[in-house]
């Protein structure tokens, strides 16, 4: 697991989580999905909320007519069943091998619905530090991504280029769409290789491994989210690069008001509620 990990840059891990571990944060994000609609109907900008839609339906449906740009929608997500996700057994144990014995979410999400034939959502292939800076190459922050619906090529799974993940960091800026992309072209390097997942599947990735995703060529919402995590600070010894680009990132984080919490090892972990408080502390 380690060595296919280290040697590709990621690994997937199928049913790694049972897949009736997923409804409760499903079924959240679709009661917030149900008020998003609701508002939209009481403020006139739709004629149908289209209450009797099933998750990956409706909000392709509210949306048919009129684009819904965003590449990544958090808030919907933000709940008790999000909490528990991001501690669930399955992904903390497929991290262990990985990241050592003492484990935190670094406090970085992103739920994506990747709405049907939408270009602002086919993320180019890029590395992740290309987003969180260069001084974060030396650092080890996992991606656990992890599909709420079937993902396959015609609906937009990703794809990964196998050993990128020992590559330097390439240059980059982001085009109109907010989107990174590379001075180099990745797949003059490498082939990537696609990833069709199940529900209940997950796929680790590292910050310097090359990913993204295609556009969603179905009618329905291709929903996911991924989440991120890294060694505990103060639990382990580094060379220096390393440490100080892991102190890059905690900064990063937390001037964007993302609080981290513990999920395996020493020290305490945070409740819901706890995680919440950090959250007004944030910004207050
Ligand atoms: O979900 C996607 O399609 C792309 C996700 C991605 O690029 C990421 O998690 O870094």
């Amino acid at each position: 697991m380690k060595d296919s990990y280290q040697q590709n840059g990621y690994l997937h891990v199928p049913q790694a989580i049972p897949p009736t571990d997923l409804d409760p944060l499903r079924a959240y994000i679709h009661s917030q999905v149900g008020k998003y609609a609701a508002d939209m109907f009481s403020d006139g900008k739709i004629k149908n909320p289209f209450d009797d839609l099933p998750f990956g339906q409706r909000l392709a449906a509210l949306h048919r007519e009129n684009e819904i740009r965003l590449r990544s929608w958090n808030q919907p997500a933000l709940g008790p069943e999000l909490h528990a996700l991001i501690q669930h057994p399955g992904i903390v144990d497929a991290l262990e091998p990985l990241l050592g014995p003492n484990i935190s979410f670094n406090g970085d999400y992103h739920l994506r619905p990747k709405m049907p034939d939408s270009e602002l959502t086919a993320f180019p292939l890029h590395q992740d530090s290309q987003y969180y800076g260069k001084q974060s190459r030396h650092a080890h922050i996992i991606t656990v991504w992890i599909p709420l619906i079937d993902v396959d090529e015609e609906n937009g799974c990703l794809y990964l280029i196998p050993g990128s993940n020992a590559w330097e960091l390439i240059d980059s800026k982001r085009d109109k769409n907010m989107n990174m992309r590379s001075f180099e072209d990745p797949e003059e390097r490498g082939t990537p290789i696609p990833m069709p997942m199940k529900k209940g599947d997950i796929l680790l990735f590292s910050n310097m491994t090359f990913h993204g995703s295609k556009v969603n060529h179905t009618d329905e919402v291709r929903w996911s989210i991924d989440i991120r995590y890294c060694r505990t600070p103060g639990t382990y010894d580094a060379p220096q690069e390393v440490l100080d680009g892991e102190k890059f990132m905690r900064d990063k984080l937390e001037s964007t008001k993302r609080p981290p919490f513990i999920v395996r090892g020493k020290g305490a972990t945070a409740t819901y509620e706890e995680w919440m408080a950090a959250f007004e502390a944030f910004r207050s």
